[in-house]
């Protein structure tokens, strides 16, 4: 091998779980070792088959000192570019007041728009920053980040590029949504089908026509928008080539599932209320179920989604914060695996294949998500024992280095 062609770098005496799904549990390499170059994984295996001595055969050498390497964790439903916080519902609620009834007077997700429209470009980035920081010291390099928190074609812009921009501060991949179906904006108070319009009209062709958006998401609930009014959104997103997700069946059963699987949609998110026919249709259009424990959690949600009946129907299942706000105020997935377990019923195993290898399928990437030789050099490593560790505690953090791109960040705890 001449000197150019050497691997970028070279992690010994390390244990990988590739996840791959031929090789469960986990796809468990024990006494292995892990090399990238350009960006990609260049070979991964036992390291009695190196062949070599890895000084050699990297110009970098890391010793992992018996640490565990997984593929880069992927937050795939999040809302984490907003102004302000909710602190004051949240106390509301404490004192008895539901969600549904605080954003059927003036607050909830209308109050969030307030301030993220006075909120500027700079206010928004230093504030999103710290629930990036924060969900990246935990070994997430891939987040997925929705707008819906301006309703109106300058503020929805405004957050999209403030979500895009976040790319430059932080060592991560940014994949953005339009989620102009969110709630109904005050300027449109008795006429959701003008919003709709409006949406459909000049807010999504403008949006896709900046590249700003990846995918277009829409909330189907009865204090939202109708079955009705997301097929229009949806049929606007098809014709301009963007794939659509869609929150659905959260607090009752909108029949929203099969509505987003009728679009061959990449994921349908939160599934509690989810039944039987939203199930098939799900199943046969290959829809990722995103669950979201988070939310239910906060606010304290009796009913589950229908986890064996995802596996029965071969559904994969995601695992995401939906961090945001108002119902899920949080920048840890750690602890939304761990919540997936014992909420939902996941295993182990199941958590971690749902924050890597699901959750990439659930944003439609297939260059990640998986250790494999060729794929996008993202890992996580990690001070644990086992892979199940990762989901065993909570309120730990055991990880103790990230890799974007073949890059080490540089940071540890
Ligand atoms: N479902 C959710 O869980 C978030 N949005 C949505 O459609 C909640 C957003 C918020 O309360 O601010
Ligand atoms: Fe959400």
């Amino acid at each position: 091998m001449t000197r150019n062609e050497k691997w970028d770098r070279i992690w010994i005496n390390c244990h990988l779980a590739t996840m791959t799904p031929e090789d469960a549990p986990y796809g468990i390499i024990e006494n292995a070792v892990i090399a990238v170059r350009d960006g990609k994984i260049a070979w991964l295996g036992r390291a009695a088959e190196l062949g070599g001595d890895p000084a050699g055969l990297a110009a970098q050498v890391i010793n992992a000192d018996g640490q565990w390497i997984t593929p880069g964790l992927i937050d795939c439903h999040t809302h984490l570019v907003y102004g302000g916080n909710r602190a004051n519902e949240f106390e509301m609620r404490l004192q008895g007041r539901s969600y549904a009834e605080i954003a059927g007077t003036g607050g909830g997700i209308v109050s969030t728009v307030r301030a993220t429209r006075a909120a500027s470009e700079e206010e928004l980035t230093t504030d999103a920053l710290k629930r990036l920081r924060a969900l990246q010291r935990e070994g997430v390099t891939t987040v997925e980040i929705k707008s819906g928190y301006g309703l109106n074609t300058e503020t929805e812009i405004k957050m999209l590029k403030v979500a895009r921009g976040l790319a430059d501060h932080a060592p991560c991949d940014i994949v953005t949504t339009f989620l102009g179906a969110h709630a109904l904006p005050p300027e449109y108070q008795n006429d959701s089908d003008g919003y709709v319009d409006h949406v459909c009209r000049v807010m999504l062709p403008e949006i896709a026509g900046a590249g700003l958006a990846d995918a277009v998401d829409g909330f189907l609930e009865t204090i939202a928008f109708t079955p009705e009014q997301i097929r229009r959104v949806f049929d606007a997103a098809v014709k301009l080539g963007l794939p659509v997700k869609l929150h659905a069946d959260q607090l009752s059963d909108g029949k929203g599932a099969a509505l987003a699987a009728s679009f061959a949609a990449l994921s349908a998110d939160h599934l509690e209320y989810t039944g039987e026919d939203g199930l098939q249709a799900m199943a046969k259009s290959g829809t990722v179920a995103v669950l979201l424990p988070g939310a239910f959690y906060y606010l304290n949600e009796t009913k589950k989604p229908p986890v064996q009946a995802f596996r029965d129907h071969n559904i994969a299942m995601a695992v995401a914060t939906d961090c945001n706000p108002g119902s899920s105020p949080t920048a840890s997935l750690l602890l939304m695996m761990n919540m997936a377990a014992v909420l939902f019923n996941l295993t182990a195993e199941e958590a971690l294949a749902a924050t890597t290898r699901h959750a990439a399928r659930a944003l439609g990437l297939t260059d990640r998500g998986i250790l494999r030789k060729g794929l996008t050099a993202d890992l996580a490593v990690w001070d644990i024992a086992h892979p199940r560790d990762l989901v065993y505690a909570f309120g730990m953090n055991p990880c103790t280095g990230r890799v974007k791109n073949g890059a080490p960040d540089g940071k540890t705890q």
